[in-house]
């Protein structure tokens, strides 16, 4: 076998011979039902702590929805959602991730500690890739065609996979030119970011095309669309759909999962890898 990648995230340093899980908390007010703002800090701290209890290897932070037709939030507010639990993971030793596509909300979050930086804009907006540059974190790259509010509108591709492919490795070389060194960088083709249901299940068949990059890939299914498609399932209901995605997805060549359902995908994975050939033991 070929020897595994690496990924350096802060101080923190991981040898992926293994499928690495993010459990993914959201803050943003339509993820907690009243309470106030302490409520929902206090509720996500404990939700964090749990899925790291249950094998999560780091959480992704999130304090903007970036759900297709999903309103923009300022950088203040979600500062205000997101950095208090930072500030928390952090300080208890969690590898923490912030999924944003601000800058300043990059800098803070970085500040307080954060080792990943999740941008489903690929540190396209201005400022943002020479953030990450000046710090020691990881980041994730992911492709997006068009933006949020818009994407699902028919998108067109000539070849998913070739375009993503493309896309994803002139943005890596962007950042290694401004000085980030290659094993900071994930690349993820974004599932369900401006994409057919074809186009998703096309781009998870050619993972192994883009995995010939030479990044650690991340793969984000967890209760997408597509899966209620396949399945015919509301979102709330899609869990065997998610882990069976994110199976899939380790098999074609992923290294990080991206998922909410944190304890039922690292029994399922550590299950699989221990019967695969291939795949690195997770016991
Ligand atoms: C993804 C993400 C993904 C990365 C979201 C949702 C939508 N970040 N943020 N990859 N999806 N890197 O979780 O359904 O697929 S938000």
């Amino acid at each position: 076998m070929l020897s595994p990648l690496s990924l350096t995230l802060g101080t923190h340093r991981w040898v992926l011979d293994r499928p690495y899980v993010m459990g993914v908390v959201n803050v943003t007010p339509d993820s907690f039902s009243g309470g106030g703002k302490l409520a929902n800090f206090e509720q996500s701290l404990k939700e964090a702590l749990m899925m790291i209890d249950d094998g999560a290897d780091m959480i992704d932070v999130g304090g903007e929805s970036s759900r297709p037709g999903a309103l923009p939030v300022s950088c203040d507010e979600e500062l205000r959602r997101v950095l208090p639990l930072v500030e928390a993971l952090a300080t208890r030793g969690v590898a923490v991730s912030v999924d944003t596509v601000k800058p300043a909300v990059m800098k803070a979050v970085i500040d307080a500690g954060a080792v990943m930086i999740n941008d489903i804009q690929a540190l396209q907006a201005p400022e943002a890739l020479a953030i990450v540059a000046r710090s020691q974190v990881a980041v994730c790259l992911m492709h997006m065609k068009g933006a949020p509010r818009t994407m699902q509108e028919a998108p067109v591709y000539d070849d998913v996979t070739t375009e993503v492919k493309a896309f994803l490795s002139a943005r890596a070389d962007a950042l290694e030119a401004a000085g980030v060194a290659r094993e900071r960088i994930v690349l993820d083709p974004g599932f369900g970011f401006g994409k057919t249901v074809a186009h998703n299940l096309a781009l998870t068949r050619g993972l192994p095309e883009l995995a010939t990059l030479g990044y650690p890939l991340l793969a984000g299914w967890s209760r997408k669309s597509t899966l209620g498609h396949l399945t015919g399932r509301a979102v709330d209901d899609r869990l065997a759909a998610s882990i069976a995605a994110s199976l899939a997805a380790v098999a074609q060549g992923a290294s990080i999962v991206r998922v909410h359902d944190v304890r039922e995908t690292v029994d399922a994975l550590r299950v699989w890898c221990a019967m695969s050939r291939d795949q690195g033991s997770v016991v």
